[in-house]
């Protein structure tokens, strides 16, 4: 299908094709993204990783849970699921475990995998199910109008701490690297390549994958920090990203202060047995082939 769009100085162009049209629900577009927000730059990263891998389509799976990032699944035209808020790494669990061949890809955001699924997560990580996370990190909950969560800065405001956040956040990949995940990452949207990089990492590393990526939410949360615009984010992100994949994680937590820098780079990828391979095994010993 042709569609007519319109150019800088109001010049009509036609855009006839794209080369990821396959894997886009064109009909559910305009997205409900605000402008300037960072999850359809992860969207952009995600399928052109998928545009360029050897996975078959019918192997390719996104779920996601509730929220703005949340919504992802829905304009992927391939298999998407869209499931209740915090479980999308339990239903990403039963889903793999049942069938160890599929590409799985969980993205959501912080409040969703964090703070209500943060248990699903740390025990998907200490398994090592076979499934690759991304976590959307706006610090806070976007859709339902700014509220604090589990990876809000102490001291951010939002509309729910309007006098600042007293709690601690969690530091994420620290989190999930101590809880045992095979691959851990965390860039910000200003990362385009490096988010390629990564995803494309994820289909390759066996057992649980999981990027974090810092991202601007402008009406919710930059708004109250001293970031109306999605570009005075941006470059909060170029000014005070450092990248370090060797970091020490425990270094890793995002204050937001003007004098921290905001650590990110690629920091576990390791070799462990997945979950689904200790599965195979057991399998195997019950019905005697295997080592008992
Ligand atoms: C069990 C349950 N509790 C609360 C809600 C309300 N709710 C919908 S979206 C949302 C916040 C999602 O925030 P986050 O996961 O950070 O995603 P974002 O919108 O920031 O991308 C909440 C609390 C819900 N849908 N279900
Ligand atoms: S509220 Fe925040 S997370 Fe939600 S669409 Fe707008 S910018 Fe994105």
């Amino acid at each position: 299908m042709t569609t007519p769009q319109l150019a800088a100085g109001g010049r009509e162009i036609k855009v006839s094709a794209h080369s990821r049209d396959r894997l886009i629900r064109a009909h559910r577009l305009p997205n409900i993204w605000c402008p300037g927000c960072g999850i359809g730059i992860v969207l952009e990263a995600y399928t052109r990783v998928l545009e360029k891998s050897n996975i078959p389509p019918e192997r390719q799976v996104a779920i996601s849970g509730i929220g703005c990032t949340g919504r992802f699944a829905g304009y992927l035209d391939l298999d998407s699921y869209h499931t209740t808020h915090g479980r999308a790494i339990a239903f990403a669990t039963g889903m793999s475990v049942a069938n160890p061949d599929l590409e799985i890809f969980v993205i959501a955001g912080d409040g969703d995998i964090s703070t209500i699924g943060g248990n699903h997560l740390i025990h998907a990580a200490r398994r090592n199910v076979d499934i690759n996370v991304i976590m959307v990190n706006n610090f806070n909950y976007g859709m339902t109008g700014g509220q604090h969560g589990a990876t809000t800065p102490t001291g951010a405001k939002t509309y729910t701490s309007p006098y600042g956040n007293v709690e601690s956040p969690f530091n994420i990949p620290y989190l999930v690297a101590a809880a045992g995940a095979s691959f851990v990452a965390r860039w910000t949207t200003i990362h385009a390549n490096q988010l390629f990089k990564a995803i494309r990492r994820m289909t390759e590393v066996e057992g649980f994958t999981f990027l974090e990526v810092i991202s601007p939410c402008p009406p919710t949360f930059g708004e109250l920090n001293g970031f109306p615009e999605a570009l005075d984010t941006m470059k909060y992100f170029r000014e005070k990203s450092v990248v370090d994949d060797g970091a020490d994680l425990r270094t890793l937590p995002i204050t937001m202060h003007p004098e921290d820098p905001l650590v990110v780079g690629n920091f576990v990828d390791k070799r462990r047995e997945s979950y689904q391979e200790l599965l195979r095994q057991m399998q195997l010993r019950a019905s005697g082939v295997g080592h008992q």
